[in-house]
C-alpha cells in the first residue's frame, strides 16, 4: 500500500521539528542526567495538544492518523527519547479504552487524557509474564459490586504518575488466552498502590514502576469489551503501537547521525576535516541509508495501521523489529565517528545509545518479533 506525507503532515513535522529544537532538545541532557519526569515536556505537549492526538474528535482528541502520529513521536525523538516517550505512551494506554470501551467509559476517560490533563499507564507486563503475556497471573473476580483485583504489574512506564491505568487481568484461567480481561483502573480505586521508581539505563526521564492490586474493587462498566477478549485487545494495541517505538528509533537514529555528520564536517585530523576520510564518508553513507530504510518501513506500517490492512500485524513487528535493531547500530557507530568526544557525557551520543536500547526490548523483544514474522510468513506447521 503506497502513502505519500500530505501538506498537512509536512507542516505538522516542521512544527514539531521547531518546537524539538527550541524546546525540547535544551532540556535533554538535563532530563537524563536528574531522572525526574519532566512535566514541563509533558504541559508542553498537552498545551500544543498532542496528547489528544491519536485520540478521536468525538472524544476531545484530534483523531490523527497512525502515520501523522509517528511523524510526532519520530521528530520528539530526534531531541529527546523521554519526551516521546510521553507521546507515545499517552497513544498505547488510551488505545484499548478507544478500542474496546463502552460509550460511557470512552465519555468519561478519553477526553481528560486528550486534553493531557492526565497520564495513562498501560498494565501488562508481570515479573512471570513478560514475553509470555498470556500468562498473566493478576487475577479479576466477579463479585456483585464489581471485579476484585489481585496482583503485581511491572515494568510499568507512568506507573508512579499516571490517573488511568488499562489494565490486563484473569478472570478465567480454564479459558487460556480467552479467559484474560482488560479494565481500566483509576489510581483513586482503593487496594492500587505503587511500588518504587526503577534505575534503568536509558530513558532516565521516564518514570518506571510496579502497580500493584490488593483487593482493588473495578466497577464492572469498567471491563473493556467482552469478558475474555483482553488478550486480543492488547494484541491489537501493541500492532498499532509497536510503529510508533519504531518512529522513535528512527528519530534517536535521526539526531545520532546529526550530530555525527556535524562533527565529520567540523573535526580536523591528519591536516583536514575527518568527512574528507573515505573511512567516515562510507560509515555516515551506510547510517544515513539504514535511517531511511526504517524510515519507510515505519511510515507504511503505519498507514496499513490507518487503512485497517490485514497485514498490519506483520508490518507492525518487522518496522519495530527493523527501525530499532537500526537504531542500536547507527547510535553505536555514531558514537564511533566521535572516537573519545562520542564517549563523553558532554556530547549526547551516549545518551542516545542507552536510549536507543530499549526500543529493542520494549512492546515486545525484538525476537518476539521475529515470532510475529515467522509465524506470518510460515503459517501453522
Ligand atoms: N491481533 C489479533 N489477534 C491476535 C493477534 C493480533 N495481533 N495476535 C494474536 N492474536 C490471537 C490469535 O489469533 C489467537 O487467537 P485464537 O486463539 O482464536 O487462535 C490468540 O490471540 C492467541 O495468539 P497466540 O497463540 O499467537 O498467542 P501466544 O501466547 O503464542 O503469544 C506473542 C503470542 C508471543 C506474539 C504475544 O504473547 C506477544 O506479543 N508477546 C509480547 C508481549 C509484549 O509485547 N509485551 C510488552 C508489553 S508492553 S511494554
Amino acid at each position: 500500500m503506497a502513502y505519500e506525507l500530505s501538506e498537512e503532515q509536512e507542516a505538522l513535522r516542521a512544527q514539531i521539528q521547531q518546537m524539538a529544537v527550541e524546546k525540547v532538545a535544551p532540556r535533554a541532557a538535563e532530563i537524563d542526567r536528574e531522572g525526574d519526569f519532566p512535566w514541563d515536556m509533558q504541559k508542553l505537549l498537552a498545551e500544543n495538544e498532542l496528547l489528544g492526538l491519536s485520540i478521536p474528535e468525538e472524544y476531545g482528541g484530534s483523531g490523527a492518523s497512525l502515520l501523522s502520529n509517528c511523524i510526532v513521536a519520530e521528530e520528539l525523538a530526534r531531541a529527546c527519547a523521554t519526551t516521546s516517550l510521553i507521546f507515545v505512551v499517552q497513544k498505547l494506554a488510551a488505545y484499548p479504552i478507544v478500542l474496546a470501551g463502552s460509550e460511557e467509559i470512552k465519555q468519561k476517560y478519553l477526553p481528560p487524557l486528550a486534553r493531557g490533563e492526565v497520564l495513562a499507564a498501560f498494565c501488562l507486563t508481570e515479573r512471570g509474564a513478560g514475553s509470555d503475556a498470556a500468562a498473566t497471573k493478576t487475577t479479576a473476580v466477579e463479585t456483585d459490586d464489581g471485579y476484585l483485583l489481585n496482583g503485581e504489574k511491572c515494568f510499568i512506564t507512568n506507573g508512579s504518575i499516571a490517573d488511568t491505568f488499562s489494565t490486563f487481568t484473569m478472570t478465567d484461567i480454564d479459558r487460556g488466552v480467552r479467559g484474560i480481561s482488560a479494565f481500566v483502573v483509576e489510581k483513586e480505586f482503593p487496594g492500587f498502590s505503587v511500588g518504587p521508581v526503577e534505575d534503568k539505563m536509558g530513558l532516565r526521564g521516564a518514570q518506571v514502576s510496579e502497580v500493584k492490586f490488593e483487593d482493588c474493587l473495578v466497577p464492572k462498566e469498567n471491563m473493556l469489551g467482552e469478558r475474555g477478549s483482553g488478550f486480543i485487545t492488547a494484541m491489537k494495541t501493541l500492532d498499532s503501537s509497536r510503529p510508533l517505538v519504531g518512529a522513535q528509533a528512527v528519530g534517536i537514529a535521526q539526531g545520532a547521525l546529526d550530530v555525527a555528520v556535524g562533527w565529520a564536517r567540523e573535526r580536523e585530523q591528519f591536516g583536514s576535516s575527518i568527512g574528507k576520510l573515505q573511512g567516515i564518508q562510507f560509515m555516515l553513507a551506510d547510517m544515513k541509508t539504514r535511517v531511511e530504510a526504517a524510515r519507510q518501513l515505519v511510515y507504511r506500517s503505519a498507514t496499513l495501521c490507518d487503512n485497517n490492512d490485514p497485514e498490519l500485524s506483520l508490518f507492525s513487528a518487522m518496522s519495530k523489529l527493523f527501525a530499532s535493531d537500526m537504531a542500536m547500530s547507527v547510535t553505536a557507530d555514531a558514537v564511533q565517528v566521535l572516537g573519545g568526544y562520542g564517549y563523553m557525557k558532554d556530547q549526547p551520543l551516549e545518551r542516545m545509545m542507552r536510549d536507543a536500547k530499549v526500543t529493542q526490548i520494549y512492546e515486545g523483544t525484538n525476537q518476539v518479533q521475529r515470532v510475529v514474522v515467522a509465524r506470518r510468513l510460515l503459517g501453522k506447521l
